[in-house]
């Protein structure tokens, strides 16, 4: 496969912030791609778009992909993305793509890996999948949420909180994270007084509440649901816990409904999600504690059983962190979302490489989404257990309906 045309340009993400859109082309085949972004984005990960702009980042691009097109470079297998990130490292030889931004490498290998499946005549999922057997994910629901991705005064401390149903059929997971958002809504109706319908982000419910009053909801309403459908779910939470570290203490803005201010010591915030992790019965915890802190990762995992602790800006999809994790026990769960790393070979090698030491893989979107849904094919084709992509909004449904359309197509 050879690139005949290349279009780089700007559209808007679901946050309305400034993002990169590629169109590409190969003879009579043509695809589109565009880059998600992050807003509470670890500390490793790479920067998203130039130092210089995202402006310098497109017009990077329209050039990059001319140089493709004029040098007829051929792209047949996946390790043909190398010829790109060669190409790029001439340009840019910064560790984290300072200088063209990661967004520009992230959104033109998946344009022409797009290109290389349907030169295959195969969709990506199935050209990632090289004869394996596919595996649908899991879908995790972000119900509630707060954090860096809710912008009101008043609002819950950790970032979301997860709904996980147990069932290998993905029309019934997304089914029961579509039940238990509307159960959540009339409960917060009725028991978050000042709440007024907002909502986070990736358009989860954004409670006024403390931490612990939203779990406890979450869980009855799990109950409710459980009862109903008769199908098991289980909780989870993603504290962002790095979002609200000061350096030396955790500070909840709004801790129970009697202090409204608290900080915690790193021993008395791990004390605080493993005495909420058992109370509640989670069965996935994320970022409990702040980036940095791999022995207080380690500290909540030995303590907790049956439970999934996930590294997301701890690794930041980077096989050196994720190495360090798996050698200091922090964590047996990873957070993958490739343009955390820009390049989509380096996601494929965290990847395997957390298969091959049973780390839990979980694919995950951005807060700032597209409508691209390459993500559903990324979670099959990889063979991922589980994939974060939000309930509803557009951005989200492209997802998930993709992966509804991809189940159906497999069980024909
Ligand atoms: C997370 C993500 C997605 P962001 O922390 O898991 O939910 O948030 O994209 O803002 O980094
Ligand atoms: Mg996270």
């Amino acid at each position: 496969m050879q690139l005949t045309n290349f279009v780089a340009r700007k559209i808007y993400n679901s946050r309305k912030e400034a993002t990169i859109e590629v169109i590409a082309e190969s003879h009579d085949k043509k695809v589109m791609a565009s880059a998600p972004s992050g807003k509470s984005k670890g500390k490793y990960e790479v920067q998203d778009f130039s130092v210089r702009g995202i402006d310098f980042s497109i017009s990077f691009l329209n050039v990059f992909g001319k140089r493709l097109i004029n040098e007829k470079i051929s792209f047949e297998t996946f390790a043909d993305l190398e010829k790109i990130e060669a190409i790029a490292r001439k340009y840019d030889q910064t560790k984290n793509w300072a200088f063209i931004g990661g967004n520009a490498l992230y959104v033109i290998e998946t344009a022409v890996l797009k290109l290389i499946a349907m030169s295959h005549e195969q969709e990506l999922w199935q050209f990632l999948l090289e004869g394996k057997h596919p595996l649908m994910p899991v879908p995790i629901g972000n119900v509630m949420g707060g954090g860096a991705h809710v912008s009101a005064s008043k609002k819950v401390d950790w970032q979301e909180f997860l709904f996980i149903p147990r069932t290998t059929n993905f029309f019934e997971a997304k089914f029961v994270n579509e039940v238990a958002y509307k159960e959540a809504k009339k409960v917060l109706e009725d028991k978050d007084l000042e709440w007024n319908g907002k909502l986070s982000d990736e358009n989860a419910l954004a409670p006024t509440l403390d931490c612990e009053t939203t779990l406890a909801l979450a869980d009855s309403i799990r109950n409710t649901i459980q009862d109903k459908l008769g199908i098991s779910i289980g909780l989870g939470i993603d504290c962002a816990a790095t979002t609200f570290w000061t350096g030396v203490k955790y500070r909840y803005h709004n801790f129970s409904s009697t202090i409204k201010q608290k900080d915690l010591l790193p021993e008395q915030n791990s004390a605080f999600i493993v005495d909420m992790a058992r109370k509640y019965n989670l069965s996935y915890v994320e970022d409990p504690m702040h980036c940095e802190d791999f022995s207080g990762y380690a500290n909540i995992l030995r303590r907790l059983k049956n439970c999934f602790v996930v590294g997301d800006d701890l690794i930041c999809t980077r096989q050196e962190r994720l190495e360090k994790a798996i050698r200091e026990k922090a964590i047996n769960a990873i957070i993958i979302k490739p343009n955390q790393v820009a390049s989509l070979l380096e996601t494929k090698k965290t990847i395997d490489f957390a298969k091959k030491h049973e780390i839990v893989t979980i694919l995950s979107h951005r807060s700032g989404e597209t409508l691209d849904n390459v993500l559903a094919h990324f979670a099959v084709g990889w063979r991922i257990p589980f994939i974060k992509c939000g309930i509803v909004g557009s951005e989200r449904l492209a997802k998930l309906n993709e992966l509804l359309r991809i189940e159906r197509q497999i069980k024909e």
